[in-house]
């Protein structure tokens, strides 16, 4: 069958060049052609060109969409409706809300991990068979919506590895994507991993290793491992840092704070590790404790020390508008956060947004959250769409700009539009939103 992947744009307000490819769609399509089929990938982020065209050539198109760009895959469904064909949709927004996106005309919403089930399905499709009880699927049967269930990939390291010949690499600033792990074993309250792809699964390094071989011999310098947490199993985590330090590469992990100690950071600083993030998110330990994050701040500054030490810059993610917040624990966040900076470590900000499934938006109302919008194009972390038993929604962006505007110690214009945060960023001469990606990005140009 004649497949074609949508990526739909993501909404980086500030990245001059987009940040990262496809994975997801990569996995998809390697499978895909396994099984005999022909995939085509396209993202949008890299142009919207040839859209119709590429939708006229496919027999069944397949879209990937997040929470916030998902209007962005509606205008994708119309396209393809106006030439009559079959659409699926995948990723986390269908996984979630798969009753909506059949309501709004959605053939398919494959839920969970799309390799097998997605695969499976355009088999069938291909020999006009029963598609019904393909698992992981969810189908519209006489006006309801029926669901199979979620997949997940039981042994990441029997998938075929993303196909990336399908990809165009260089237009991408940060093209070494890989994913060493899948799930999470915690459950922090305002996180999507867990509930989108469960329990914590890893592959074995030596798979990575010849992965981020591969990736050389692509040509790549560099690589970013985008699982939630690298160094679960410090034990392999370490292994892996022995294999790649042979390659030669720069490379950039997200990491727990409670999974990090010294002979990691040496291990992982030679062996060419150049960036790390953590997810912090408050400076109230009170706080932290609440949203169930299970790390111990008093550990922070100090782990901080040891990486800059060893020439890795420590990102520290935060938050504000956390149910529990209060003044005080939002002034304490500001101050740990510009105690990173001061140390050499890099700290950005994001107001609490309730993303669908999240412990967060199940619970909402018990924790006094009233959700000020269900536009999904507003839940982008910059712009908040809540209220909270302490902070009215102005009173949230208000804290944000404060906090962004004496972290980076510039004039803050109070002239935000309801919704257009993104936009409202670009009035705020010298700060550029500083993020992951774009420190990432940084060691990037140095090269
Ligand atoms: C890499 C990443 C990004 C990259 C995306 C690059 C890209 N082109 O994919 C960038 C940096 C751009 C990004 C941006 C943002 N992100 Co982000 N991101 C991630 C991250 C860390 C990894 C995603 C990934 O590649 N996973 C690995 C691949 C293999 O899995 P996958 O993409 O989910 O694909 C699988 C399935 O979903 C499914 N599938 C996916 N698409 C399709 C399509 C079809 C047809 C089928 C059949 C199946 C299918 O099958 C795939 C293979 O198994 C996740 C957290 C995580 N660990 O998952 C957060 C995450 C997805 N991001 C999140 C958010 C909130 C954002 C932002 C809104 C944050 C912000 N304000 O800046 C932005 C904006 C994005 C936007 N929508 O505009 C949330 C999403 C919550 C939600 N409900 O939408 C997550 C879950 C983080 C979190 N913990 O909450 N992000």
């Amino acid at each position: 069958m004649d497949v074609l992947l949508v990526e739909v744009p993501h909404s980086s307000a500030s990245e001059k060049r987009v940040a990262m490819p496809p994975l997801g769609l990569a996995y998809i399509a390697a499978m895909l052609e396994q099984r005999g089929h022909r995939v085509e990938i396209l993202d949008l982020n890299l142009g919207k060109a040839k859209l119709e065209q590429r939708i006229a050539e496919a027999e069944l198109v397949g879209v990937s969409s997040y929470t916030q760009n998902y209007p962005y895959a509606l205008a994708v469904l119309e396209a393809a409706k106006e030439q009559g064909k079959l659409v699926a949709i995948g990723g986390i927004h269908a996984t979630f809300r798969y009753e909506e996106v059949l309501r709004h005309g959605f053939n398919f919403a494959v839920r969970g991990e799309g390799e097998l089930a997605f695969a499976e399905l355009v088999s069938r499709l291909e020999k006009g068979k029963d598609v019904r009880s393909v698992k992981g699927i969810a189908y519209l049967s006489e006006g309801k919506a029926k669901s199979n269930g979620v997949w997940r990939v039981r042994d990441l390291d029997a998938l075929p590895l993303p196909a990336r010949h399908l990809l165009n690499l260089k237009a991408y600033a940060l093209p070494g994507a890989i994913a060493t792990s899948r799930g999470c074993a915690y459950s922090c309250v305002y996180c999507s991993s867990r509930a989108m792809s469960g329990k914590l699964r890893m592959r074995t390094p030596e798979s990575v290793a010849r992965e981020v071989e591969h990736l050389r011999s692509l040509g790549l310098s560099s690589f970013f491992i985008i699982d939630p947490n690298f160094a679960y199993d410090r034990k392999r985590a370490l292994r892996i840092c022995s294999l790649v330090s042979r390659l030669g590469m720069r490379w950039y992990a997200e990491l727990r704070l409670d999974h990090v100690d010294e002979k990691l950071i040496e291990a992982m600083a030679s062996a060419g590790c150049e960036v790390v993030r953590f997810g912090i998110e408050s400076g109230s330990q009170e706080v932290v404790d609440a949203i169930k994050k299970e790390i111990a701040l008093e550990r922070l500054l100090d782990v901080v020390r040891k990486f800059v030490r060893e020439g890795i810059t420590p990102v520290c993610g935060f938050m504000i508008g956390h149910p529990w917040d209060t003044r005080e624990s939002v002034e304490a966040t500001i101050r740990l956060a510009e105690e990173v900076r001061s140390l050499g470590g890099e700290a950005t900000f994001a107001v609490q947004t309730p993303y669908p499934d999240t412990y967060l938006f199940r619970h909402a109302s018990e924790l006094g959250l009233k959700l000020r919008s269900c536009n999904w194009w507003e839940y982008h972390h910059l712009n908040p769409v809540i209220e909270t038993s302490h902070f009215s929604q102005n009173d949230l962006r208000t804290l944000l700009f404060d906090a962004l505007a004496r972290l980076y110690k510039v004039e803050v214009p109070n002239v935000a539009p309801p919704g257009e945060a993104p936009a409202m960023l670009r009035v705020l001469p010298g700060v550029e939103r500083r993020s992951f990606r774009s420190i990432a990005l940084e060691k990037e140009a140095v090269g």
